[in-house]
């Protein structure tokens, strides 16, 4: 068959296509699960010429492996970068960006609102081995210029971040950095492609926790790491994967290739039904704050609406009013959610089933409270990831629990 150019093709032609060959022992159409550590050379001279890199081939899967690489190479396809490595995690992407790319002496800018474990690495983890960090609020460009220094090297942050959903301009962050050596790394979790393209905004590497939207079926712990060649086999060779063995399993890629193929119809449900239940919430009574990229109320809703491609993510975050039924906003949130029968009181987020979590608990637990404090998050913040459930059952959901204060 003559080769299929994938170049000009739709998002969902590639991610169906890209990486994915039909296997030469057999002609098996789904990517086989290539369950086996090592590989055997045909000689000595072979295994030699494997490990120099002088014919390719695959030595250990540690370091590589051709069910994990059809992963990879739908990645970076999807994501629109040179090459891509998987982790296995996506705090084990996180990992290894920094280690990979940073070394003692470097300073790092890092959003001030990001994952719990994120913010635990960065700001904890990484000044014990002599890399400055500063947290800068990233969605203000001018911050961001300012806290520049001549040994700045990096520039983290998530957009949406988890759980403010507040927004950085990806293309004005790009700028402002111009032709420095600085690498703007974006972790992409919350707004997976068809949302939003960091690479092409300007950014050098775009991470995942493919644990989410990318797999999208909550069966697999797993991240991706995308950007230029040079770049991806520095983290892979230096960082965490291959050197210090976060490297994602075969059985893992293998579930993620699924998932990967039906990525565009997933989150496109995903996001439009959470923009109609962050309109219901909106409208509710009860309701105080409903952070939403989607929505016109929402403060960085410019930024959406240039960066986000008519999509705004599956994941919204809100505060219920003070005093409802005598109760704190802790209370009143309590409340609600136990009493929501549909979705599950669980962190992750990006499953076909609606999961709701506390973040001041769970997923920021490990935060200080002061740092907690700084990111906005309040014992009354409550998150919910709408599911590819119907929309109106979601929303049924939520009308019957906020019912109960
Ligand atoms: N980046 C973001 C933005 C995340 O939300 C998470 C996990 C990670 C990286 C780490 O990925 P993992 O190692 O778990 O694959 N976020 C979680 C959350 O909000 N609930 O549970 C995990």
């Amino acid at each position: 068959m003559e080769e299929l150019d994938l170049s000009n093709a739709g998002f969902t032609t590639r991610a169906i296509h890209a990486g994915q060959e039909p296997d030469p022992a057999y002609g098996a159409l789904a990517t086989p699960i290539y369950q086996t550590s090592t590989f055997c050379f045909d000689s000595m001279e072979d295994g030699i010429a494997k490990f120099e890199g002088t014919i390719p081939g695959y030595v250990y899967s540690r370091g590589g492996n051709p069910t994990v690489r059809a992963l990879e190479l739908k990645m970076a396809a999807i994501e629109g970068g040179e090459d891509c490595v998987a982790t296995g995690s996506g705090m084990g992407a996180v990992g290894s960006v920094m280690i990979g790319l940073l070394q003692a002496g470097d300073h790092v800018i890092v959003g001030d609102c990001v994952y719990g474990c994120s913010n635990v690495v960065i700001r904890d983890v990484l000044p014990k081995f002599g890399i400055e960090v500063t947290p800068v609020n990233t969605g203000d460009l001018d911050a961001v210029a300012a806290a520049i220094k001549p040994n700045t090297k990096m520039i983290y942050f998530e957009t949406p971040t988890n759980p403010m959903m507040r927004l950085t301009d990806i293309a004005g962050v790009a700028q402002v950095v111009g032709e420095r050596d600085i690498k703007v790394v974006v972790d992409n979790t919350f707004a997976p492609p068809p949302v939003q393209y960091p690479l092409a905004c300007g950014a050098d590497i775009v991470l995942h926790s493919v644990t989410k939207y990318l797999n999208g079926h909550g069966d697999v712990i797993a991240g991706v790491i995308v950007g230029s060649a040079d770049d991806i086999a520095q983290i892979k060779n230096i960082g965490v994967t291959k050197t210090c063995g976060c490297f994602c399993s075969p059985f893992d890629a293998f579930l993620i290739i699924r998932g990967l193929q039906t990525l565009e119809l997933r989150v496109r449900r995903h996001c439009e039904s959470a923009l109609a239940v962050a309109r219901f919430l909106e409208s509710s009574p009860a309701i105080e704050r409903v952070l939403y990229p989607g929505l016109e109320s929402f403060p960085d809703h410019a930024i959406a609406k240039k960066q986000m491609n008519g999509l705004y993510t599956g994941i919204l975050s809100f505060e219920l009013k003070d005093g409802l039924g005598g109760r704190s906003r802790f209370e009143a949130g309590k409340q609600v959610v136990n009493a929501m029968k549909l979705a599950h009181v669980a962190v992750s987020l990006g499953d076909p089933a609606s999961l709701v979590q506390h973040p001041a608990s769970m997923t920021h637990h490990n935060v200080s409270n002061e740092v907690k404090a700084s990111m906005g998050i309040t014992d009354g913040i409550i998150r919910y990831s709408v599911g590819l459930e119907d929309t109106d059952d979601i929303i049924a959901d939520l009308k019957q629990a906020l019912a109960t204060l």
